[in-house]
């Protein structure tokens, strides 16, 4: 759709609010029911939510043009974080939050005998998302909503998010994750702003108007991106933010002269393969896999972004960027879309007329760049070769920009070849590859991590020829959570008692969570938070049973270990530590026992073959332990099937001790452990990510430290001899001997060889074994600690009462301090 001028001079006006005692709700959601949906109240559960959420959305929509228009009249700068993940999760219950009705809407249901909570779980995840870096959008989003900070999300509407992971026979099969099959309530389509998007055909030099050499990128194949916004409401604020999505479909849908010339066919063929581009997310988190469509969806996602934020300066600056650069900042969420550096160029130079230093200045003052992991096999490189073909005018950009670049290396490093070589974007070879962080770093004025160790080794390794050349950039921004919806929707029990004993103001105001520390020695406050995570933990239990048909006793340790499933985070460790003690149950060695639920859960990419293995591995184990009479309830393991946000607002609450045990220096943040320590659980972990600061914040006494620490993992390596760890230390040959022995596999031989030889490699990169003892004998302290109840509790209540700085309330406004500068 053309966007027309509008037939309307009146100027704006502030949109009313609706009403929203329940009657009003009542009489709403009746409406959307049977007058739009057709339907009645004893139909299909979706459409109850979908009427739910209609109802809510006609609310959403009075703040959501209000705060548009308010940002709009106002004209203050804006931040556009960009990236190909946001793991939003459910919205309706989250929204009911911020909008502060939930009683309303709770006794409006019942006017139909209806439940409030069912109807919430109605709702298709959008899991646009892998793991950790795409939730940290998602609860930035949040964030910057409830702080009412100016900042629009860019990504891609993907048709098919993050596979659902089955287990069959203990393996992981992955099925289409089809969440647009049922009407999304919470998208609005924006044709009238959608773009056009450029690939292939060729680059030509003319003259233009002002007789000057300009450039041209012609006989391109072209794809449209149109845009779906999806509303982010703050908390209790009025203020809604926009969430832009770009889906690709074919520029037009029936090719004229195909149809006429019989070729039906080849027209619908050129709008499927142009509905490829945003139809799957890649499922890997930890390494890149050079595929063309993956390439396209990055410049798809950085172009319709960027094309749109020029499309809105224009509308007020026309051609003129003096002051763009004051008034825009682009947040890069790692490598993926950091293409945007040369379409940003490209898009000035080209499409509006500046020089290259022009466009330069502007870019390199509005880019900033994000990273997210310290493995080497998760830096993205493509091969020139792709550029060429797929996009020829911006590989033209890139060499420019590395030619520039590296002449600023020369005449800071003299003669220094070397550095030339490793700092050059292009990577030299047999096959060339253009390196995306560094062109990231070369067009931002800004880099971070996202914990302060990992902020640390970037600056020392990976990005240290930068720091040397530019240590200004360099910064840190330890990540956080929304409390929002990882403590006051997914924790409401404890949420009720929190408030009860220091009002509600830490919702919004985390820091606040701290005066929850003079209660860490009242009894009668910990007896009832005991009660709250006994019902967690009962919520949590009826979880497992009805997904995984293990019963876990409240009364036991939980022990949880979820996240993406991965060699660096050892899920195998953990799994270590369940044959020792399944082996000390059969060894009789049970004196002062404490009864332990293990939880496991997390997809492998589905490449990933010893990642699948591990998988295999813990339903194999889950299944012995869990049907021997003898170890009835002193050990149970489950693997909960298709881990995602819904489930972690079942899981976290519900947790006693949380696992974060990967190889130090390997962990770039972590979040979840954010998750579990804001609801209350003790981390057992070792000294990586935003555990550092997590123990700094809570106190050795509230935390289980064990391992090598990054420094000692290095130098470790040069002597690391698994076989003669085995040999020193009796429990660990007693697992090892279960495992090799097929005790886990015996129908099934030789499956978990390529684990087993993974553990005993010598050039083990994660170096598993080096950590067992101090594992086992911390796991032993968490043992003896659980039993001394009230010395559990208030390590609990510690934990949530220092969780304060993991907000990403407070993430945020460290970005916009040091970053992106907006008013709030
Ligand atoms: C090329 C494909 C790809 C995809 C994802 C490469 C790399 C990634 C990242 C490693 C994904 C990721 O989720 N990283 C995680 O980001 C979180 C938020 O900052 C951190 O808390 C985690 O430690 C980090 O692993």
């Amino acid at each position: 759709m053309a966007k027309k001028k509008s037939l309307c001079t009146k100027e704006f006006t502030q949109l009313k609010k609706l009403p929203t005692d329940s009657k009003s709700l009542a009489i709403d959601f009746e409406r959307y029911l049977t007058r739009h949906l057709g339907r009645f109240v004893g139909c299909v559960p979706f459409y109850l939510y979908e009427a739910l959420s209609l109802t809510l959305r006609d609310h959403i929509m009075t703040d959501w043009r209000n705060t548009w228009k308010a940002y709009e009249v106002k004209g203050v700068k804006k931040a556009y974080y960009m990236s190909l993940e946001f793991l939003i999760g459910r919205s309706l219950g989250n929204h009911i939050l911020n909008l502060g009705i939930n009683s309303e809407l709770k006794s409006a249901m019942q006017q139909f005998a209806l439940e409030l909570e069912e109807i919430i779980t109605e709702e298709h995840d959008a899991g646009l998302g892998n793991g950790g870096l795409g939730r940290l959008a998602a609860c930035f989003m949040d964030s910057c909503a409830t702080l009412k900070l100016p900042v629009v999300g860019y990504g891609i509407r993907y048709e098919y998010g993050m596979f659902r992971q089955v287990i069959k026979d203990g393996y992981q099969i992955e099925e289409p994750d089809h969440w647009l099959r049922d009407n999304n309530p919470w998208e609005l389509e924006r044709p009238e702003y959608t773009q056009i998007i450029k690939f292939g055909g060729r680059v030509e030099m003319i003259t233009n108007h002002n007789r000057k050499p300009h450039v041209v990128w012609v006989d391109t194949e072209d794809i449209l991106a149109i845009p779906y916004d999806v509303p982010i409401s703050g908390y209790k604020n009025n203020t809604v933010n926009t969430l832009r999505l770009w889906s690709a479909t074919a520029t037009n849908v029936f090719s004229l002269e195909d149809f006429n010339a019989g070729s039906y066919s080849d027209a619908v063929e050129a709008k499927n393969k142009a509905e490829h581009i945003s139809m799957v997310l890649y499922p890997n988190d930890a390494s890149e896999n050079g595929k063309e469509l993956r390439l396209k969806q990055q410049y798809f996602l950085a172009s319709a972004s960027l094309q749109d934020v020029l499309r809105m300066w224009s509308i007020n600056e026309g051609n003129d960027f003096s002051k763009f650069a004051s008034e825009n900042v682009f947040q890069m969420n790692d490598t993926h879309p950091t293409i945007a550096v040369a379409e940003l160029m490209r898009l000035l130079i080209d499409e509006h007329y500046l020089s290259w230093d022009d466009a330069w200045a502007i870019t390199s003052q509005t880019m900033a760049y994000t990273n997210h992991t310290l493995l080497p096999e998760a830096l993205e490189k493509w091969p020139v070769s792709l550029f060429e073909n797929l996009l020829p005018r911006l590989l033209q950009i890139i060499y420019e920009i590395n030619a520039r670049f590296l002449k600023q290396v020369s005449s800071k490093w003299p003669g220094d070849i070397n550095r030339q070589i490793r700092m050059s974007i292009i990577e030299e070879g047999d096959v060339k590859f253009v390196r995306m962080a560094y062109l990231a770093i070369a067009g931002s004025f800004s880099v971070n991590g996202v914990a302060a160790l990992h902020s640390q080794l970037l600056t020392e390794g990976l990005f240290r020829d930068f720091y040397e050349l530019w240590p200004e950039k360099f910064n840190n921004k330890t990540n956080g959570v929304t409390p929002r919806r990882w403590v006051a929707h997914s924790n409401p029990l404890m949420t009720t008692l929190i408030s009860e004993k220091i009002g509600d103001n830490w919702i919004n105001e985390f820091k606040n969570i701290s005066q929850l520390k003079q209660y860490a020695d009242n009894r009668p406050f910990a007896k009832l938070w005991h009660k709250v995570k006994t019902e967690n933990k009962k919520r949590l239990a009826e979880l497992i049973k009805s997904e995984c048909n293990v019963d876990f006793d409240v009364n036991s340790l939980f022990d949880v270990q979820v996240k993406r499933i991965h060699e660096y985070k050892r899920q195998l460790l953990n799994i270590l530590h369940v044959i020792h003690l399944y082996n000390r149950i059969k060894r009789g060695d049970t004196d002062n026992w404490t009864n332990r639920c293990v939880l496991i859960g997390g997809k492998a990419a589905p490449g990933y073959r010893l990642a699948k293995s591990i998988i295999k591995l813990t339903n194999n184990i889950a299944d012995v332990i869990n049907n021997d009479p003898q170890i009835g309830n002193k050990l149970k393991l489950a693997f909960i099937p298709n881990y995602g946000v819904s489930k972690m607002e079942i899981i976290c609450p519900g947790t006693d001790l949380s696992e974060q045990i990967s190889t130090a220096g390997k962990e770039a943040s972590g979040t979840g452990n954010m998750k579990f320590m804001m609801n209350g659980a003790v981390t057992i972990g070792t000294y990586d990510g935003a555990n550092i600061e997590i123990l700094d914040a809570v106190g050795n006494e509230n935390f289980f430290l064990f391992g090598l620490k990054a420094d000692e993992v290095e130098a470790r390596r040069h002597n690391y001899q698994p076989e003669n760890i085995i040999n020193e230390d009796d429990d660990l040959k007693q697992v090892m001997h279960l495992l090799t022995c097929g005790h886990f596999n015996s129908f099934e031989t030789g499956i978990f060889d390529e684990i087993i030889s993974s553990l005993l490699n010598p050039h083990d990169p994660w170096l598993t074994l080096a950590d067992f003892r101090s594992y086992i004998d911390a796991q032993e302290k968490v043992s003896r600690a659980y039993q001394d109840r009230d010395g559990w509790l208030k390590m609990s209540i510690n934990n949530t009462a220092c969780s304060g700085h993991f907000s990403t309330d407070r993430t945020m406004q460290e970005y916009n301090k040091d970053i992106w500068k907006l008013d709030s």
